[in-house]
């Protein structure tokens, strides 16, 4: 029997149970999201799509995809949906490889600034094989500009925009987005993997009417399995013409599904499916509804207390679950990365995060990045983060005293306590 593996799981539950959990992108499923992730499904090949397998024996598995399908797309009101990407980055991949031809120009929000690796940067696939060119937000707001946005497009006359980031706290105006896209002809694609949960609860603008593509993660406020999904509102004729060899248009939803699988991807984790679909039922339960519209409380109030106590958060507030807070107002000579490592030895998670222009480099960063999410899950009120900031401080604060850190240590783990988990 392998006791080392089992007793790390003990010990990484011990950690989740026992800390402040800030990370902008983790959350805690629900029991029965759990276990079908750990179910005999994972033991299943099933290549291919519901009831067009490469595999016999999907009877079963063709019912669970069929229904996260169906499920999802009722969730965020789409006509399109696609359960198998394995990941964010992997949804993107199989959107970029459908899309567009190697050497294509894009358009993403600046990785910097708050954007994601797969939206070109030049460390990751989406940078290397496509021309990326990148908006970013104004220096003295925080504020993406969309009228600069609108120019850069013009000049770039990119293939796809892409809108969507993995820290800036605010809304997004799909609508412009658009607008923009359809003035220079490119794809529009909306990558919701932060905010989807909330945007699936009503409490954020609506990217499905808008954007082309909605590629989405499944883990972070939306609360399933770690996976991804790739959304159409509507699905339409792809704009380059092709057609079957009978000569019938060929529809974006066929060109997706072919990206996914057999482009990018082998074997669909049904598993991880399940669990999907788990999650998306639990989505469109009023207790789900009362859970989101809670992160959003959550995220302002700790938004309050911290530019209460002199932080400087980017854009000056926040509109879903997370913030960025640029560290260099109040503690100039205090990077994020020894921030999170001070942090974290008091059991609070968060992680370091570049600033938009950051004078520092990624492994060092001038800015914190959290999220009320996961704590929300437990159960946290907005009381409990204008708390939450007053031991973040403390700690920042006190980052060289071993003892004061160890203090805070034990009042975190005495206050989850509370909040049990499992
Ligand atoms: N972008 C990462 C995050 O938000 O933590 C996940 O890819």
């Amino acid at each position: 029997m392998d006791t080392q593996i089992a007793n790390l799981i003990a010990s990484e539950l011990e950690r989740q149970r026992n800390g402040f959990e800030l990370i902008a992108s983790e959350n805690f499923t629900s029991k029965q999201v759990l276990d079908a992730m750990g179910s005999c499904l994972t033991n299943k090949y099933a290549e291919g799509y519901p009831g067009k397998r490469y595999y016999g024996g999907c009877e079963v598995v063709d019912v669970i995809e069929q229904l996260a399908i169906d499920r999802v797309c009722a969730l965020f009101g789409a006509e399109y949906a696609n359960v198998q990407p394995h990941s964010g980055a992997q949804a993107n991949a199989a959107v970029f490889l459908g899309l567009l031809n190697p050497g294509d120009a894009i358009l993403g929000f600046e990785l910097a600034h708050g954007g994601h690796l797969s939206h070109g940067s030049p460390v990751n696939f989406s940078g290397k094989v496509y021309d990326a060119h990148f908006y970013g937000v104004e220096e003295d707001s925080g504020i993406i500009d969309m009228d600069k946005v609108a120019e850069i497009a013009q000049k770039v006359r990119p293939k796809l925009i892409i809108c969507g980031a993995s820290a800036y706290s605010r809304d997004w105006d799909y609508i412009r987005f658009r607008q923009i896209a359809d003035e220079v002809g490119a794809i529009l694609l909306g990558d919701i993997s932060h905010p989807a949960g909330l945007i699936a609860a009503d409490l954020l603008n609506d990217p499905l009417p808008h954007c082309h593509i909605v590629t989405s993660t499944t883990h972070k406020t939306l609360r399933g399995p770690r996976g991804g999904i790739i959304l159409m509102g509507k699905d339409f004729i792809n704009p380059w013409g092709r057609t079957t060899k009978k000569g019938d248009p060929i529809m974006m939803s066929t060109i997706l599904n072919s990206a996914v699988f057999p482009g990018m991807q082998g074997g669909p984790l049904e598993h991880v499916i399940a669990a999907k679909a788990v999650a998306f039922y639990e989505a469109a339960q009023d207790e789900y509804k009362k859970y989101a519209s809670q992160v959003i409380k959550n995220a302002k109030s700790m938004a309050t207390a911290l530019v209460q106590k002199g932080y400087n958060i980017i854009s000056g507030g926040t509109d879903n679950h997370l913030m960025l807070i640029d560290l260099r107002s109040k503690y100039p000579d205090v990077s994020g990365k020894e921030a999170e490592n001070a942090l974290v030895k008091a059991h609070i998670t968060v992680n370091k995060n570049m600033v938009p222009f950051d004078s520092r480099t990624p492994l060092t960063t001038s800015g914190i990045r959290v999220g009320t999410a996961a704590l929300t899950s437990r159960g946290l009120v907005e009381d409990d983060f204008e708390m939450i900031v007053d031991w973040i401080d403390y700690v920042i604060q006190n980052r060289n005293d071993e003892t004061s850190i160890q203090v805070m240590q034990e009042r975190v783990q005495q206050f989850m306590k509370n909040f049990p988990l499992y």
